[in-house]
């Protein structure tokens, strides 16, 4: 069985992004005998959806992973739904899109297939601040957790798929001369839950 991670490049005036950084870390390892794909995504509404198609069907995961930043968070945010709802930028591209559906006419929303509880108890449980969150937002990481979970509707895979918010790292933070730096986690923990999440995952196929 492999297993697809995705994060995404840097973004918003920011020059890291440690969910492209350890989609790239874990790439080609193997965990609990399975081989990870990690793939940067570019922040493009235009771009990233041929991109993450393309690495589905050449990889044919049964758990798909999908990570992004979220600024200001303090803790691992496990996604419940997704939105078909285009709102937010400029892009890297510049673009800012309003209002948009990602699909036309397609379902209103999609819902995580990833044992979301249990992988916020599964983390909790390790020390790793964790929570379910009801909202991914209208930017690229909402369309890419509804493109990812709409590509596995369409072609009637059975996969795990979700998508995970992260902090900031500790090392990005301490990187900002302000009086008040945002929260954090440090890398090596962000990376760990991770794992965490594809085993978790992968108990519960
Ligand atoms: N976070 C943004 C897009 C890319 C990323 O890492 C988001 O939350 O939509």
């Amino acid at each position: 069985m492999n297993i697809l991670i995705t994060g995404f490049e840097p973004y918003g005036g920011e020059d890291y992004n440690p969910s492209g950084e350890i989609a790239e870390k874990m790439n080609g390892e193997i965990l609990n005998g399975h081989k990870i794909l990690g793939v940067k995504l570019p922040v493009s509404f235009k771009r990233v959806g041929e991109i993450l198609e393309s690495n589905i069907s050449d990889s044919n995961p049964s758990v798909i992973l999908n990570l992004g930043l979220a600024p200001r968070t303090a803790h691992i945010r496990v996604e419940r739904v997704a939105i078909n709802i285009m709102d937010g930028g400029p892009d890297n591209d510049g673009y800012r899109a309003i209002d948009e559906p990602i699909v036309p006419n397609g379902p209103a929303a999609y819902f995580s297939t990833l044992p979301i509880r249990r992988i916020v108890e599964a983390l909790r449980n390790t020390g790793i601040p964790s929570a379910i969150s009801n909202s991914a937002g209208t930017f690229l990481c909402n369309y890419v957790m509804y493109r990812t979970l709409h590509f596995i509707h369409i072609n009637g895979w059975n996969v795990k798929a979700g998508f995970i918010h992260l902090p900031y790292t500790s090392r990005q933070v301490a990187g900002k001369t302000v009086r008040f730096p945002p929260p954090s986690l440090p890398f090596t923990m962000l990376v760990e839950a991770v794992k965490i999440i594809v085993k978790t995952s992968l108990e519960n196929l």
